[in-house]
């Protein structure tokens, strides 16, 4: 048999995965995502010969490294293992798995928890931004138990605060990469946007649909996603990512006006599956849209006012709020968003 490589299993925020220290790890990319590969059972829409469980969302990667820099303590690479596909892409981020770090670098002893709460700076190296988690250390222990809830997790868990900086363009060099806030592809309005994750923001009205449909509706119609992918694979290129048929961003983000006192409605493709909830970076950057007058998801939100907007972005399974500070010029500042996380699992993955 070969040799294990220690992994640590969390559900954090709406996602699973596994979580590794970047030294356990092939150093060889190639041989990295290999052992990926095979460890999660990819590719197989089952997964069944791995750990990974047949769907994006539970086939998702956290690697943590010790950081260098001096506005950082550690350094997070996220990474996607593609579930029917041979693929493992680092092509994006992820703001559900980034509230397992903070948890997972003081359990490594990689972060000296205090007593209290204890702030972890993250470089998050898909985008080379910054985030800030707290997380609960009751005498410098993590805890996992708690009263905060999160729509799309039963139950109640420690709040993890995500703080993040500086995300306007943290895939693709601009908010608006174009430089437009409404390109129009394939005949529909698109507001093409990156605060944080490269996303396609379209009225879910335009492609024949309501927007209120359930995950499972969605993911049966086929038709409706091949339309997606076709308006996806001419956004990358504009929103200068390149032929993305191979990457899972950018993200199709479909709004309808709000239907439960939240901002904004969203069914989001990520991509080719519909979320189960939303993404926090996702979530981000479609609210940051409903800021920007002139878009279509500006047309439908229902907003607070003021510098800083607490905006509830309604999804399949609740809605995540995010908390969007404004600067002078009406510019995003800081985002922020509460998640939770667990430890579910800690030993050794085999290939
Ligand atoms: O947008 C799914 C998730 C995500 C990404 C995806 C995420 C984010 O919910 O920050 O968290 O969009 O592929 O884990």
């Amino acid at each position: 048999m070969s040799k294990g490589v220690r992994a640590m299993w969390m559900r954090a925020g709406t996602s699973k995965g596994g979580f590794f220290l970047a030294q356990e790890l092939p150093a060889d990319a190639a041989a990295r995502d290999a052992f990926l590969l095979r460890a999660y059972g990819s590719p197989d829409v089952r997964q069944i010969d791995g750990m990974g469980g047949g769907d994006p969302l539970t086939s998702k990667v956290a690697v943590v490294s010790p950081s260098q820099r001096e506005d950082a303590d550690v350094e997070y690479l996220f990474l996607q293992v593609f579930v029917d596909q041979a693929l493992v892409s680092d092509a994006q981020n992820c703001g559900n798995m980034l509230a397992g770090v903070g948890p997972f670098a003081i359990e490594r002893g990689l972060v000296a928890a205090r007593d209290g709460v204890t702030e972890v700076r993250i470089f998050m190296g898909n985008t080379g931004t910054l985030a800030t988690a707290s997380v609960q250390t009751p005498g410098g222990v993590v805890s996992y138990a708690g009263d905060a809830r999160i729509d799309g997790v039963p139950g109640t868990a420690a709040p993890v605060p995500l703080a993040f900086e500086d995300t306007a363009g943290s895939s693709c060099g601009a908010l608006l990469p174009t430089g437009n806030t409404v390109d129009v592809i394939d005949g529909v309005q698109a507001t093409l946007i990156d605060n944080g994750m490269p996303c396609v923001v379209l009225r879910a009205s335009d492609l024949g649909i309501s927007g209120y449909e359930d995950r499972a509706t969605l993911d049966a119609d086929e038709a409706l996603k091949k339309r997606l992918e076709a308006i996806r694979l001419q956004a990358g290129p504009k929103m200068n990512l390149g032929d993305v048929a191979e990457k899972s961003v950018p993200k199709i983000m479909l709004v309808a006006a709000p239907a439960d006192g939240g901002a904004i409605c969203v069914r989001s493709f990520i991509p080719h599956r519909c979320h189960a909830s939303i993404g926090v970076l996702g979530a981000v950057t479609v609210a940051t849209a409903c800021l920007l007058p002139g878009s279509p998801a500006h047309a439908l939100a229902r907003l607070p006012g003021g510098q800083v907007q607490t905006l509830a972005v309604e999804h399949p399974s609740g809605a995540t709020t995010c908390v969007i500070e404004l600067d002078e010029d009406g510019q995003v500042a800081r985002a922020a968003m509460l998640r939770t996380a667990r430890k579910l699992f800690d030993g050794e993955l085999f290939d």
